[in-house]
């Protein structure tokens, strides 16, 4: 069956696509479902949105996918957010948030948290992003929720990182504290057709300031209105990529291998395989220190040969 999937999405078949999307995003490992997988000719540029539930992201990616293919160039986008009208049924209610064009082949959307059918879809998110770079999208866009550990991983798997916030009544320095500023390429004070926005895109520059992040773009835009949608693309175009410089240092190496490592922790426990249980219960007795538990878990955690 796989061989006949990888033989479709070489002929670039958006069903076979789809069909190993949901594969990695159960867990399926990409070289086992593509063998010999070269690396893509060229890369995507890949985008992350991320922003509290409601900031408008995925009305926002829908402005973002008209411009992107206004330049003339292919994206797909997987949705992480569960609330996203992208995903399933509630795409179906609103279309006018992110249209689908089911008729433009050079556009396709994904929502994962239906792909999956549970929620932790984020750890696959690194194949996914590789199977569309084989599949030559020129950009990639991912919806993600801000905010938590989820952040620091969306980081790694993209080149740039767009944050939106919205004008707020309430704690104006809110994502100060969550330190979600840090993360991001690119700041959006999105919604800027409503009252507030450029005292808090000046907020926002001052908080910079105060960090030494001056080089951190911040724009005012509104998917409503098509406020500067086309400036925030030139922005996002003239990132460097970074994935291809980070590809290069041995630190993504190491956070894929953390990325797998966790994936058969969990795994074992949920197999129930019973030296891990064994194992956590010693060190929970206190008859192993953290150390040599941690490596007893490092060799029961080798695949068998
Ligand atoms: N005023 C205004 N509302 C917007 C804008 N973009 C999105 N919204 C609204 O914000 C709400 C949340 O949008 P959504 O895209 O689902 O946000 P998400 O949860 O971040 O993906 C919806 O009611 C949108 O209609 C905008 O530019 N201006
Ligand atoms: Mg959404």
């Amino acid at each position: 069956m796989s061989d006949d999937l990888g033989e479709r999405f070489r002929q670039h078949d958006r069903l076979a696509l789809s069909r190993l999307l949901t594969l990695l995003a159960r867990g399926t490992r990409l070289d086992q479902l593509l063998p010999g997988l070269p690396p893509a000719a060229r890369p995507s540029r890949v985008v992350a949105v991320t922003g509290s539930a409601g900031v408008g992201k995925s009305t926002l990616i829908g402005r973002l996918i008209e411009q992107i293919r206004h330049e003339g160039l292919s994206v797909a986008v997987l949705a992480c957010d569960p609330e996203s009208p992208l995903s399933g049924g509630a795409l179906l209610g609103d279309r006018q948030r992110m249209p689908s064009r089911p008729e433009d082949d050079k556009v396709f959307i994904r929502s994962l948290a239906a792909a999956s059918g549970h929620g932790a879809v984020a750890e696959h998110l690194g194949p996914m992003i590789r199977l569309l770079e084989a599949f030559k999208f020129d950009v990639i866009l991912l919806e993600t929720v801000g905010a938590g550990q989820g952040d620091t991983a969306v980081h790694h798997l993209a080149d740039v990182v767009l944050l939106l916030l919205q004008p707020e009544t309430g704690d104006d320095l809110q994502w100060e504290k969550a330190g979600v500023l840090e993360i991001a390429d690119l700041i959006a004070v999105h919604k800027a057709d409503l009252p507030r926005a450029e005292q808090v895109e000046a907020q926002v520059r001052t908080i910079l300031g105060l960090s030494g992040e001056l080089a951190v773009p911040v724009l005012c835009v509104s998917a409503k209105t098509g406020q500067g949608i086309d400036q925030l693309w030139k922005e996002i175009a003239a990132q460097p990529l970074r994935r291809g410089q980070r590809a290069q240092e041995g630190r993504h190496l190491l956070y894929r291998a953390q990325e797998l490592l966790a994936q058969r922790y969990v795994a074992a426990r949920a197999g129930g395989r019973n030296g891990v249980e064994t194992l956590l219960g010693r060190w929970q007795r206190g008859e192993l220190d953290e150390d040599a538990a941690a490596e007893a878990l490092l060799d029961l955690l080798r695949p068998a040969p």
